[in-house]
């Protein structure tokens, strides 16, 4: 969705302090995309805040986006030095955190820097987001065109690139997954998008003829 919308993607894993194996996490964010930088940091004892430094140049929107209780605002009120940002404690039962921030504010946080926040999102809809994802998984959407037929499926079609690139260890079968869920989940949501917006247009023309507002 980054990509797509012209921003840049930057990945933040959040509380390293927690984690013993930060590197391998790191690696794993990193194997997505080669488009995606990966920093891990923690706020509370201000490891990898300077790596983020760079981010913060005047006239930059950053866009905080993940689940509620992930750092973000700790985070911000790190790097800036104030309480810019209101922050919760997480709830044990299930580590999600309580809604502190429950609606999307733009906060100037000086500098020429301004910050998104967002309530905490349980799940990101994509809907007509194919160009982004291709852009994302250009290696794939690459070999896909060196398939012998253009309508392979990947499946028990001769001659399919994506087939030989997994069986020699080139693209691994798992972020071919990704990049395969990804594309229908898009697809699901971008149908669903076109059947709501078909059903409320139907739905105004009805009240138009029936006078009912
Ligand atoms: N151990 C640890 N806890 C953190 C860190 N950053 C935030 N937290 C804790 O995580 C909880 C949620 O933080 P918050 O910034 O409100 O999350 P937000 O919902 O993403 O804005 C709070 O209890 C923070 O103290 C960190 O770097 N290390
Ligand atoms: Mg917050």
């Amino acid at each position: 969705m980054a990509i797509q919308g012209g921003a840049q993607p930057v990945a933040i894993l959040t509380k390293c302090d927690l984690c013993n194996n930060t590197g391998r996490y790191i690696r794993e964010v990193e194997s997505i995309s080669d488009k995606i930088r990966v920093h891990a940091v923690s706020a509370i004892y201000g490891i990898g805040l300077d790596e983020l430094k760079e981010y913060f140049t005047p006239g930059t929107t950053i866009c905080l986006m993940g689940s509620s209780g992930a750092g973000k605002s700790t985070l911000i009120n790190a790097i800036t030095g104030k309480e810019v940002m209101k922050t919760s404690e997480v709830r044990e039962s299930d580590s999600t955190g309580r809604h502190t921030t429950t609606h999307r504010q733009l906060i100037d946080i000086g500098n020429g820097v301004s910050v998104i926040d967002t309530p905490g999102m349980r799940e990101i809809g994509m809907a007509n987001m194919q160009e982004g994802i291709d852009d994302t998984f250009s290696d794939i959407t690459e070999l896909e065109s060196k398939c012998r037929f253009s309508n392979c499926r990947h499946d028990t079609e001769p001659g399919c690139a994506i087939k030989a690139a997994i069986e020699s260890g080139e693209l691994s079968e798992e972020r071919y997954m990704l990049y395969k869920n990804l594309g229908a989940e898009n697809t699901r949501n971008y149908a669903m998008k076109k059947e709501i917006s078909k059903w409320s247009k139907e739905r105004k023309k009805f009240n138009d003829r029936n006078n009912i507002y």
